[in-house]
């Protein structure tokens, strides 16, 4: 159909983009990170959300070139960006299962890295446990060695698909992304609430920062700030920005 059709000239013709989502730390408020999001602005159909297209690119196999030209895009941005208080900002790149079973992960990484000349660790992979885990069981060889390169990785959506507790123990991860399913609820309800302190309590002993993710009230930042949650993302704090707003942001210190 015509998003099928149209999406492997989309970035040639200008028609991608990312937003930037700023992470925020709970103690100082301070931005220590942003995460890039796909943008696809359909000249005739308008905005496009990635829920949809990712897909459609996963099934056209150009998912490789898409995903190649987002590392590409977000590295060189965050390249750009001022650092934080002295310290430079983490920069959070969304994984396609598709593109990493592809086998081509550890040199599109490379590659971003090397043309953008950002730090291997100020990249944070944020990847899904379905594709962390190759055929469910054993960590996809790409990502270790994303590791080994000083490159972070972040299990993203957790607490959604088969996610577990005692899974978490296995897993060669850096970050912890709480999915917002718990966030939304964690003021009315004493099982999400039970739920992030755990995770609070699991990421202190295996030393995995954790993001609360899809904050939108005051009443919910304050629950998981009490809770001890180190680091907040979600539309209470900031949107995703178009990279003009974000440096705006981060000059006026968010
Ligand atoms: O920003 P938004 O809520 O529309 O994102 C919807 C979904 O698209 C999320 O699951 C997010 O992880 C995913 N997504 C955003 N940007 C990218 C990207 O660059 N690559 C991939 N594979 N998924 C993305
Ligand atoms: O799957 P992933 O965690 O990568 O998805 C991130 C998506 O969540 C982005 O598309 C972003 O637009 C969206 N998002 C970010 N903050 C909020 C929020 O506070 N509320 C809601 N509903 N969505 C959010
Ligand atoms: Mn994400
Ligand atoms: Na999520």
């Amino acid at each position: 159909d015509r998003l099928r059709e149209d999406l492997p000239g989309a970035a040639g013709r200008g028609e991608l983009w990312l937003a930037f989502q700023p992470i925020v730390s709970m103690d100082e408020q301070r931005v220590v990170g942003v995460e890039a999001l796909l943008r696809w602005r359909h000249p005739e159909l308008g905005d496009v959300p990635p829920r949809e297209f990712v897909p459609i690119a996963e099934r056209a196999g150009v998912i490789g070139e898409l995903q190649r030209w987002v590392l590409r895009e977000a590295t060189a941005t965050a390249a750009g960006l001022p650092d934080s208080d002295g310290v430079p900002l983490r920069l959070g790149v969304n994984t396609s299962a598709s593109h990493v079973a592809a086998r081509t992960l550890v040199d599109d990484v490379a590659a971003a890295l090397a043309s953008s000349g950002l730090a291997p660790e100020r990249l944070v992979l944020e990847v899904t446990e379905a594709t962390l885990l190759d055929d469910g069981d054993f960590v996809a060889i790409d990502v270790q060695a994303l590791r080994l390169m000083g490159v972070h990785v972040a299990l993203d959506d957790f607490g959604t698909g088969t996610s577990s507790l005692l899974h978490l123990t296995r897993l060669p991860i850096d970050v912890l992304k709480l999915d917002r399913a718990f966030v939304s609820r964690v003021d009315r309800d004493a099982q999400s609430r039970a739920l992030c302190e755990a995770v609070v309590t699991v990421g202190r002993a295996l030393g995995v920062d954790v993001v609360a993710e899809g904050v939108e009230t005051p009443a919910q930042l304050g629950v998981l700030r009490g809770l001890g949650l180190g680091f907040a993302q979600g539309f209470l704090l900031a949107r995703p920005l178009p990279p003009a707003d974000l440096l705006r942001v981060l000059r006026e210190g968010a």
